[in-house]
């Protein structure tokens, strides 16, 4: 089996942000994928694209070197992109050409053979629980909105996906319940991933959300957990944690204590980027002191070096997977088998900006990830939540993961 042709088209996320879609063929059997795009990006991920765009990634693109290649053969589709683009972070060819072309070679490898994507992954499969955010601020909506970026309800005793996803809609629904009640004029904005964008603090947008996921836990029947991605990189200016919207600045040591503070609580189950990007001792401290997830994104950038690094220190005991974080699907399921033989839980995401693509879905069972992270509404976030609920129903033997938190 042959990669046959390849070729590209310029597209747009969910977001307008602009994009590349590419088509690869087998034979007669063809997979188009189009890239997402991160808002709140880790300084150390691939470059999504080049400053010339469309234009400057064709200028860099040479189909021939993909030619003859086993679309199933990870290492080989991921040598020939990093032959083509010749630097360290895809900035020739762009994340998002090497991130469509690695995913599409899979999906019709797979096609061509009669698997199913998640088949086509070397590491043991596992069916994840969805995480979404039903509130969020930050990066991905207006200032108005909290300092911290998202609020995440996970429904860990949900029977099936399909329940745990139904009741993550409840959770969105009653949080809009609980602002209007708030904010009478509240206008119904959204952030970049379908959660709530509001006028409210920090804080009181933890304990609305806290008191949403318990309403509805108690109404289902089901444990649901909390958790924030506070994507601390993105407000961590000249040595402090400037909470702007409300007027606060944080030490580290102070970011600590905050932290430690608002998972005791509002019983926090999961907390994701907590620190700057570069303080990996911090990581460490906060990992030590608490029993929850301590979930690394833009610190690993999926990235194996750092999380290297992060192991030595056990700076965390979780990570964020994001295939175009890193460029090809050969790096990310190298990150992945590094993470989980070191006994570090992995969480398969989506971006800010994404697209109606399902692959998100193949990739989190296929890696054996814990948690798939979403979103909970909107096309480009239910198409990847229904393909993971269609594959736990046709796939009884892999196992929803059994939360140890
Ligand atoms: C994150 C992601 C996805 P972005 O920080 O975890 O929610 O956001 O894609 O903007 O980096
Ligand atoms: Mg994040």
């Amino acid at each position: 089996m042959q990669i046959s042709d390849v070729s590209l088209r310029r597209s747009f996320t969910s977001r307008g942000d602009a994009t590349i879609e590419a088509t690869v063929k087998v034979g007669s059997i063809e997979a188009t994928v189009t890239a997402p795009a991160g808002a709140s990006t880790g300084e150390y991920e691939a470059l999504h694209l080049p400053s010339g765009g469309y234009d400057s990634v064709l200028k860099s693109f040479k189909k021939g070197m993909l030619l003859g290649i086993d679309p199933l053969n990870f290492k080989d589709v991921s040598d020939a992109l990093k032959k083509m683009d010749g630097t360290s972070n895809f900035s020739q060819i762009g994340g998002s050409t090497s991130f469509a072309i690695s995913v599409a070679s899979a999906v019709a490898g797979a096609r061509a053979s009669n698997m199913q994507f998640f088949e086509t992954f070397h590491l043991k499969h596992q069916m994840p629980f969805p995480i979404g955010n039903v509130l969020g601020g930050g990066k991905h909506a207006g200032p108005g909105s909290p300092d911290i970026q998202e609020f995440l309800s996970c429904p860990v005793g949900a029977k099936s996906v399909f329940e745990a996803v139904s009741a993550n809609i409840a959770v969105h629904h009653e949080v809009l319940k609980q602002i209007e009640k708030r904010d009478p004029t509240f206008a119904g904005g959204k952030g970049d991933e379908g959660a709530w964008a509001a006028n409210i603090k920090d804080e009181d947008a933890i304990e609305l959300v806290r008191s949403s996921i318990d309403a509805v836990s108690k109404q289902l029947g089901i444990r649901i957990i909390m958790g924030l991605d506070l994507a601390a990189s993105t407000f961590y200016q000249n040595g402090v944690y400037n909470y702007s919207r409300k007027g606060k600045k944080l030490t580290s040591e102070e970011q600590l204590g905050y932290v430690e503070n608002i998972i005791k609580k509002y019983d926090l189950k999961y907390i994701e980027d907590p620190f700057d990007e570069e303080d990996f001792e911090m990581f460490s401290r906060l990992t030590k002191s608490v029993n929850v997830m301590v979930i690394g994104d833009d610190i690993f950038v999926t990235d194996t070096k750092r999380l290297r690094k992060g192991i030595s220190m056990r700076a965390g005991n979780g990570v964020i997977l994001k295939v175009n974080q890193v460029g090809t699907l050969y790096d990310a399921e190298l990150f992945a088998e590094e993470a989980e033989g070191a006994g570090f839980m992995v969480i398969a995401s989506h971006r800010s900006g994404d697209t109606c693509d399902p692959y998100l879905a193949h990739i989190a069972v296929g890696v054996g990830a814990v948690l798939m992270k979403s979103g909970v509404v909107g096309g480009e976030r239910i198409s990847k939540l229904m393909e993971l609920s269609k594959i736990n129903d046709d796939n009884p033997q892999i196992a929803l993961w059994r939360p140890i938190i």
